[in-house]
């Protein structure tokens, strides 16, 4: 097995770089599905599927929940903290070029010591960004996306670019505004704000008004700032509804393309879709992925998935294939993921203790995305559903069905045509849509 490492020593000693090994193999540390370089509906499946690999829960989240302690211990771990954010970049641009992804993602104090001092907060943010440009110069890994972490400290308690103290902005602009300084620097594809403090504990103390006219005038400053320094990548809004906020002002997809036109931020600013956020919201991952596809608003993907039996947050490996078959048929009717991956917004379970445990879980996600890609490409390529689904609206196709879609046919009218109408009973043929989905992904 070949050695490969970047730095000054190998963390994940004894894997080498992951291959296409086929369904057959036996080989936990190989892909079964995803072959990078295989050619599907004339693009490999590296350019369809654009994996990333998140920072924050790969090499920065040690186990810790709110019933226990760290269970990973982390190898690179250093007493020095920007002797710590050195070794962690090399473990990561170790990981990910040995796992084969494009891309990877991360927050500014993932990556960078953060500090009470905004001086030393800048220093060593853009010190640590010009040794991963370094690292990124060398292993050919490419940022899909960075985002300002502006809800841990704190000061964010309150809320960020929704705070009532006003104090409190600034520090957030600092934070965006160097973040999108280091994307610039590293040739980003997009920026992400996550408000997971933009929202509200109780309406008794909360100007909801005023704090989403507060989040809409940042997010268009960020976006000035950003377009005059030469970001030329793709804004992007992560909706979830709670947690930890009560209440989270951009909700859902609908919620947040919403608001994207109400502060005319439409030409710079899309959605991050993330599966397990989806279903916080009540909704389905191909439910906000649709609305968004339906609005030109569809830009990059939190791959995970959550757990049925509770209502939280699990941000676990994707594994269902049935998810991703249909999250990857929406991609492929939407032309792709743009400037947008498919980022591993996962966790291994903090009983997966082990290093080849990151592996095992990425190689998971990358197969199942893999099915998904294959089997949305029979679907496509046989056309039955795409046939069905079009045959139920036929009576739009011909008749007064077009005058109406054309919006040529007033109430008085559409009320007099339903006088001589006799609607039948049309079956939505769900149940033979359901077998058809299984018959593309187990024949
Ligand atoms: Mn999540």
């Amino acid at each position: 097995m070949d050695t490969y490492f970047v730095g000054n020593q190998e963390y994940f000693k004894g894997i080498g770089k992951i291959a296409y090994e086929g369904p057959k193999s036996d080989n936990p540390l190989a892909f079964k599905f995803y072959d990078p370089k295989k050619i599907v509906r004339g693009k490999t499946m590296e350019d369809h599927l654009r994996f990333s690999v998140a920072y924050w829960h790969s090499f920065c989240a040690d186990g810790t929940d709110p019933f226990g302690k760290a269970t990973m211990h982390f190898p690179w771990k250093h007493d020095d903290p920007m002797q710590n954010a050195r070794n962690k970049a090399e473990a990561a641009f170790e990981f990910i070029t040995k796992l084969g992804a494009p891309f990877y993602a991360f927050h500014d104090v993932d990556a960078s010591p953060d500090s009470e001092s905004s001086a030393e907060y800048e220093k060593n943010y853009l010190e640590i960004a010009a040794y991963l440009k370094r690292l990124q110069d060398e292993t050919g890994v490419r940022l899909l996306w960075n985002t300002s972490n502006l809800f841990s400290h704190p000061r964010y308690m309150n809320g960020a670019a929704t705070n009532p103290d006003f104090s409190v902005l600034g520090r957030a602009a600092l934070q965006v505004k160097t973040s999108l300084d280091v994307n610039v620097m590293l040739g980003g594809s997009g920026y992400t704000f996550w408000g997971g403090r933009e929202g509200y504990m109780t309406l008794w103390n909360t100007d909801t008004k005023r704090e989403e006219e507060h989040l809409g005038t940042f997010l268009r400053i960020a976006r000035d700032y950003g377009r005059k320094i030469g970001f030329k990548g793709t804004f992007y809004i992560e909706p979830k509804p709670m947690e930890p906020s009560k209440h989270q002002y951009d909700f859902d997809a609908a919620t947040a393309i919403a608001f994207i036109r109400k502060y005319g931020l439409e030409n710079d600013f899309k959605c991050n879709i993330e599966n397990n956020h989806a279903t916080l919201a009540g909704h389905s991952f191909a439910h906000d992925l649709q609305v968004c596809v339906d609005n030109g608003m569809l830009g990059s993907v939190d791959a995970n998935q959550g757990d049925a039996q509770n209502g939280w947050d699990t941000d676990e490996f994707p594994t269902n294939v049935y998810e991703t078959t249909e999250a990857m048929l929406i991609i492929l009717r939407n032309g792709g993921l743009h400037n947008g991956g498919l980022n591993f917004d996962a966790k291994r379970r903090r009983n997966s203790t082990e290093l080849a445990d990151l592996f095992i879980a990425h190689i998971g996600g990358m197969d199942a995305f893999a099915l998904g890609l294959l089997t949305a490409d029979k679907i496509l390529a046989d056309g039955k559903i795409d046939a069905m689904k079009k045959s139920r609206y036929a009576s739009f196709d011909g008749g007064d069905g077009v005058l109406y879609e054309k919006g040529l046919i007033d109430l008085v009218k559409l009320a007099d045509l339903g006088r001589k109408a006799q609607p039948k009973d049309i079956s939505g043929k769900q149940e033979l849509l359901y077998n058809l989905v299984n018959q593309y992904l187990f024949s």
